[in-house]
This record gives C-alpha cells, structure tokens and sequence, in this order.
C-alpha cells in the first residue's frame, strides 16, 4: 500500500444524534444567512457599502460550528465564518452596521466592511491578510491551556491559506503543544482564481495534519449535519485535554470571492452548476422534508421572514451617522499620551466635514 494509502483521511460517516428542534435552529440560520447575503450583495452592488464577502454555497459550515461551541469558546474566523457571530446571538442590526462602518458598528467603523467581530460572541476580529488568524488561535488555545480554563479555541483558514507559512507555524505549534484547538479548512476548491490543485500537491488538505502530530479528520462540508457532529466531539475532545484536531470541511464556493470578484473570468459554469446540485441548504431541506419536519411552504415562510428583518434592519441602521472623530482616540491606551491629547484637540478645534452632517455612513 502506497503512504498515501495509509494514510489516506475519509470522510467521515456521522449518524445525528440532534433534536428536531435543534435541526430547525439550524434550519433556519441556514436560510437566514443565505437571504441576509443576498440582501448585502445587492447594497454593494447599489453602491451603498463598499464590499462584501459572501458564503454562499458554504453555509453549513459556519452554521454548524456555530451550534458546535460552546459558549466560553472563541472562534477566529477567515473569510467565511461571520454567520457563526448570528448564531451565538450576535445582534442583526449590528452585524449590518458593521458593513456600513457607522456608529451602530461595535468596532467604530475601524474594520474593513465584512470583517465583523464581536466581543460578547468570543468571535475576534480577522485579517484581509491570508494565515494569521491560525498560529493567533492557537496561542489563545495555549494560553488557555495554561490557564486551566475550559475554553476551546476554533481556528478557520481557506484552502489557499494552507500554503502559508502561518499554517506550519501555527499547526506546528498545536502538535507540540497539544493545545485545546480545532483548527477548520474549508475547503472551497479555489483561493480567488487558484484552483486546489496548483494551491497544493497533497492529495487531501486533511492528511497534513499526520505531519504535525494533530489528528486529520474529512468531512463533507455541505452537510450541515456531518459538519456539526464532527467539530462538536472534536471540541469537547479538545475540552477533554485531548487536544487539537485538523478538520478539512470539502465544499464550494457557490458566488464570487467577494464582491470584488468575477468567477467567470476563471471557472466554468458546468463546475458551479455541479456543486449547485449538492447545495448544503437544498439538501438539508429535502432531509427534513423526508423526515416530516420541514416543508416548501415552510421555508418560504421562512425566507420571507427573515427577508422582512433583513430589510427593516438596513432600514434603521443606513441612516446612522458615522462614529464620532473623537472614537479614533479610544481603545488604544488607557491613558491616552500628550501627543495624541494634542492631536484630539486640534481635531476637536476643526469643524466636521460636511459629511458628517450628512447622517450616511460613507464609503
Ligand atoms: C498573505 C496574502 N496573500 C494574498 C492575499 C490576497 N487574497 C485575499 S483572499 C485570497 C484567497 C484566499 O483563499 P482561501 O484561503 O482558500 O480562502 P477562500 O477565499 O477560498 O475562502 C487571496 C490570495 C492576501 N489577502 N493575503
């Protein structure tokens, strides 16, 4: 048998042990998430916020893991991992006001649009830069361990982001260490325009977990049940003191990198259309239908609603005005130095620009 052979991740076989309520809270984060990005496409493409990075086709992911940890555990996200915020209760109106950078943004319209993170959700703030996020998830996994706590860190990466020199660094460490760490590819099949295949020679993106000592797993990432079941016995192993796991979720990246991006430019329809066919959110529906617990009118319901809340929210929150310039001298030094007194009162002497005025977060 080839090393490969031995070696080999398959994907793993999970039967559910969820209750018919918890399926329908996943059910309807699923549908929530997919409405509310359509809704946040079609502002960036009116031009009314500068950019926004969608999960569609990927949803499963994000949602189970959201329903995956427990509450004292931190998730450092990639790209596609902001849907995890909604479900730990993340508010909505906040969630949109990040996008548009104003004062309903609890980070004060310092973050990229689409980079939202949150506190009271234990989701921490991301990086356009591809990798860091995964050795910092696994220092705060470290740092938890020799705290003693119970926490479990989730740390998120793209397929593309498994060539970075973060990710050796950082699975390195995690294997050493044997922090409480679950650390998730989701694996896309393309880092913008870069297929799998020229990202890396491996045969899986799961089977370099073996190299560093941290236990692979694979999984059908457009299975939201797989994908739940998977990570939830990997974090309370981790809980356990069993340490990391390498998680490699298979699935496919349905829309645009971002709104920034033109797919046909670089993949054939045919390829989207195959995975449109295994669409996480179409096939958990048909299992419910199958099982007597959901239905198209259901799920209709459903999408209107959450469309309905999606829309009053922007409603309330476009208007806001942008964060007050003072806020560009908070949160960084409990005492803020002589210099930066000066600057803020130089800037307080100047009269606010015009926009300012005009009660629309800018961008
Ligand atoms: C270090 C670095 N290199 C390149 C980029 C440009 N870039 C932004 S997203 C991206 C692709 C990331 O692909 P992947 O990690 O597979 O995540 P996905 O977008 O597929 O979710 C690239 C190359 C970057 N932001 N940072």
């Amino acid at each position: 048998m080839s090393v490969l052979g031995e070696l080999d991740v398959p994907f793993q076989r999970i039967e559910t042990t969820a209750e018919p309520e918890l399926l329908l809270r996943m059910y309807r984060e699923l549908l929530r998430i997919r409405v509310l990005d359509a809704r946040m496409v079609v502002l960036q493409r009116q031009g009314r916020v500068g950019f926004y990075g969608a999960c569609t086709g990927q949803e499963a992911v994000p949602i189970a893991c959201g329903f995956a940890v427990q509450q004292q555990d931190w998730v450092f996200p990639a790209l596609r991992e902001q849907a995890i915020m909604l479900v730990r209760g993340f508010p909505l109106r906040s969630y949109i006001a990040q996008t548009f950078g104003n004062s309903g943004d609890v980070l004060k319209g310092r973050q990229m649009p689409s980079h939202g993170s949150g506190r009271a959700v234990h989701q921490v703030s991301w990086s356009s830069v591809i990798g860091p996020q995964i050795p910092q998830a696994v220092g705060a996994a470290w740092a938890a361990k020799l705290r003693k706590s119970n926490e479990v860190v989730l740390g998120f990466m793209g397929d593309g982001a498994t060539s970075e020199p973060d990710f050796h660094a950082a699975m390195t460490f995690a294997g050493v260490h044997q922090t409480p760490s679950v650390l998730i590819c989701q694996n896309n099949g393309w880092s913008i325009s870069i297929p799998t295949a020229r990202q890396t020679a491996s045969a899986t993106i799961a089977v370099k977990g073996y190299a560093y000592g941290v236990r692979p797993l694979r999984v059908d990432g457009n299975d939201v049940l797989a994908v739940y079941e998977t990570v939830r016995a990997a974090v309370e192993r981790a809980r356990g003191g069993e340490g990391p796991t390498f998680i490699e979720c298979v699935t496919y990246r349905i829309g645009a990198h971002s709104t920034s991006d033109d797919p046909t430019r670089y993949r054939s329809s045919e390829e989207v259309e195959r995975w449109q066919r295994r669409d996480p959110i179409e096939r958990f529906h048909r299992w419910l239908v199958a099982k007597g617990l959901a239905s198209d009118a259901l799920r209709a319901e459903i999408e209107a609603e959450h469309d309905a809340e999606a829309i009053a929210a922007i409603k309330d929150v476009e208007p806001l005005p942008p964060p007050p310039r003072e806020s560009l001298f908070d949160d960084v030094y409990a005492e803020l130095p002589w210099h930066l007194r000066e600057q803020k009162e130089q800037l307080l002497a100047i009269p606010p620009a015009p926009s300012h005025d005009a009660g629309k977060g800018g961008h």
